[in-house]
């Protein structure tokens, strides 16, 4: 593939919006076509199954095999329609969340099968895989402070299906990311995301460099 993949990963309000959106404003100074994306979404398809898995707009209790096929299917419209046309044509896509949140949610969260989910995500992705996944590492209360505090900033009303959660299931969700971590040494870079916002932007510029000057020829 001529592009460049990275997904961004990590725990609720771990602040990985706010660095991909810092990465990908210093990728397209160097001239570099970025397409930003996130998941659940990315996609019109996606962002409908999107709002039913954050609101759950039906009511209905959504079941744990129900939700794993949700994101799987919103992560395969999002690979074929947006992530693989991108990467054909050089452009360099930064997606927030990927196939990592799968496994660290529904895996290591809910405590579903995580072989059975890693065939399911290989089925949704078609071989494409990221080349450098950022995992955000913070401490789950710290997260939800953070979320809480930005609600609150722009005045929106409680939390969703999936940060309502309990704090032993976020806990889990950490612990279950740093094992994905450690499994996947080549492709992750593990960054401690209670760092000042500055500090964790030139950290990931720091690791992107070099892969950017092979792929980019940037500065
Ligand atoms: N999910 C997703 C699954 O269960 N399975 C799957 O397969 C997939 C793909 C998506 C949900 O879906 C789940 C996981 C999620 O629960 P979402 O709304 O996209 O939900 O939620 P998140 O990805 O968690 O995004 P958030 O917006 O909640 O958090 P971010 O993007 O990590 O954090 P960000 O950058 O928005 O920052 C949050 C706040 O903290 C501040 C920011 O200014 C902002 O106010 N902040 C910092 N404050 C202090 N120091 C720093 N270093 C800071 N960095 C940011």
């Amino acid at each position: 593939m001529k592009g460049l993949f990275i997904s961004f990963e990590g725990p609720e309000g771990s602040g990985k919006t706010t660095q991909i959106t810092r990465l990908a404003s210093k990728l397209r100074a160097q001239g570099i076509e970025v397409v930003t994306t996130r998941e659940p979404g990315g996609t019109k398809t996606g962002e409908l199954i999107r709002e039913i898995l954050q609101h759950n707009l039906s009511g209905e209790n959504i079941y744990e095999e129900t939700e794993i096929l949700l994101f799987a299917a919103s992560r395969a419209q999002h690979v074929r329609s947006v992530i693989q046309p991108a990467l054909e044509r050089g452009a360099c896509v930064i997606s927030d969340r990927f196939l990592d949140s799968t496994i660290a949610y529904q895996g290591f969260g809910r405590g579903m099968k995580i072989p059975s989910l890693e065939w399911i995500n290989k089925y949704a992705v078609a071989n494409i895989i990221p080349e450098m996944t950022f995992l955000l590492d913070l401490a789950v209360e710290e997260g939800m402070d953070r979320i809480h505090k930005r609600n609150r900033m722009i005045k929106m009303d409680g939390i969703d299906r999936m940060e309502s959660e309990s704090l032993s299931f976020h806990k889990a969700v950490r612990a279950g990311y740093l094992k994905i971590a450690r499994k996947n040494r080549a492709r992750f870079r593990l960054i401690h995301a209670s760092q000042e916002v500055d500090k964790i932007e030139d950290l990931i510029w720091k690791q992107i460099k070099g892969v950017c000057k092979k792929k980019y020829d940037v500065k």
